[in-house]
C-alpha cells in the first residue's frame, strides 16, 4: 500500500502587501505603509511629482549637487566604493560620479531589481571605467555588498531625495545604524534632508494644482483593488494633505467621503464619513535636529550644503575610523 503524506489544509500565508493591508486597515486610526505607493503606475506618478512647479525638493537637491559636487567629492578618497541606498533613478549619482575621483565601484541598491539593472547598463555606457555593481535589496535591512565594494579601503553612502523623511524618526535611526554596519569604519554618508520651512510652501508641494499628488495617493487604492481584490471606489475617497506643526511632518491621508463598507484582501472594512487612512508622513528637519538624530546612530556631522532659500539640505557624516 502506498502511504499518502497528509498535509493539513491551510490557507497560504498572506504576502507582505496583503498582510500589511489587513493589519493597517484593522487599526484605529487606519493606516497603510508608504512603500506600497511605488508600483509601476505609482513610480511614474512620483516622477511626475518631481517635475511639478510646487514640488521643490528634487530641483533644490539637484542644484545643491551641481553647485557643491566638487566639495562633496573632497570627503570621498580615491579608490573608495560608493553605495547608493534606494537609488531608483541614478540622475543624482551621475552628478557625483562626474565630480568624484576614480572609485573602486558604484553599488546602486534598490528593491526594484529591474529598474537598477537597466539604469546600471546606461551608466556603464557613460562611465566605461566605472565598475557598476547593482544589488537588489531592501535598504532598511542588512544586505551584503559585492566583493569589490567590501575590498575597497573605505566606503561612502549616498541616500538622496529625503526618502529618510518618510521613515518615522526611530526608523530613520535604525536605517542610519544599519548603514553604519554596512559601510564600516571610516565611512562617509551623504543624506538628502528636507528642511522645515513656511507652511504655505509645504502645503503647495503636497497639494499641487494639477492634482498629481492626489492621483499618487489614490493609486494606492487602485493597487489594492487590482492586487488584493479590493472594491474601493476611487470617487468615494479624497486626498488630504497638511502640515502637522507639532511633529514637523506633512501627513497624507485618504478620507472617506461617506459611510461605506469596502472589501479588500478577503476582509470587509467599515468607514465612517470623514474617516481617513493615514498613508504617509514626510518629516521635515532642521540641520541641527537631523544632526542630533544621526549622532544618536553613531555618525559625526562633517558638512552641510543647502540651496539659497534653505529649503533642502545635503548633510555629510563620518563614521570613526
Ligand atoms: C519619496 N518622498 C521623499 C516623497 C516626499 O516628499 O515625502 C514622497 C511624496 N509624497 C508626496 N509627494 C511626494
Amino acid at each position: 500500500m502506498v502511504a499518502l503524506a497528509w498535509f493539513p489544509l491551510r490557507q497560504p500565508e498572506p504576502s507582505g502587501f496583503e498582510a500589511d493591508v489587513l493589519e493597517g486597515l484593522n487599526e484605529t486610526p487606519k493606516r497603510l505603509p508608504p512603500k506600497y505607493f511605488y508600483d509601476a503606475a505609482g513610480s511614474q506618478l512620483f516622477e511626475r511629482i518631481t517635475a511639478l512647479p510646487e514640488y521643490y525638493p528634487t530641483r533644490c537637491e539637484m542644484s545643491i549637487l551641481r553647485e557643491h559636487g566638487c566639495d562633496i567629492a573632497k570627503l570621498v578618497p580615491q579608490g573608495a566604493a560608493l553605495i547608493e541606498f534606494g537609488s531608483g533613478s541614478n540622475k543624482k549619482a551621475r552628478i557625483l560620479l562626474s565630480a568624484f575621483p576614480p572609485l573602486a565601484a558604484y553599488v546602486p541598491v534598490d528593491i526594484c531589481g529591474e529598474m537598477i539593472e537597466q539604469e546600471a547598463r546606461e551608466l556603464c555606457a557613460d562611465f566605461p571605467a566605472l565598475k557598476v555593481l547593482p544589488v537588489t535589496a531592501d535598504v532598511t535591512q542588512n544586505f551584503a555588498l559585492p566583493l569589490p565594494a567590501q575590498a575597497a579601503p573605505v566606503r561612502a553612502g549616498f541616500f538622496p531625495g529625503s526618502t529618510i523623511g518618510n521613515f518615522e524618526p526611530h526608523e530613520a535611526t535604525a536605517f542610519l545604524r544599519n548603514a553604519a554596519r554596512i559601510l564600516g569604519a571610516g565611512a562617509t554618508l551623504i543624506v538628502g534632508v528636507d528642511l522645515i520651512k513656511p507652511v504655505e510652501v509645504l502645503h503647495a508641494a503636497y497639494n499641487d494644482a494639477a492634482g498629481v499628488t492626489a492621483e499618487f495617493n489614490l493609486n494606492l487604492l487602485k493597487r489594492i483593488n487590482r492586487e488584493l481584490g479590493g472594491t474601493f471606489k476611487l470617487d468615494s475617497f479624497e486626498h488630504h494633505s497638511f502640515y502637522n506643526r507639532e511633529r514637523h511632518r506633512i501627513e497624507m491621508h485618504l478620507a472617506s467621503l461617506k459611510r461605506q463598507k469596502v472589501r479588500a484582501a478577503g476582509a470587509i472594512f467599515d468607514f465612517r464619513a470623514g474617516e481617513t487612512i493615514h498613508t504617509e508622513n514626510s518629516y521635515k528637519y532642521s540641520v541641527e535636529s537631523f544632526g542630533a538624530l544621526a549622532r544618536g546612530a553613531g555618525w559625526q556631522p562633517a558638512a552641510t550644503w543647502t540651496d539659497a532659500r534653505r529649503y533642502f539640505s545635503l548633510q555629510a557624516f563620518k563614521l570613526a575610523g
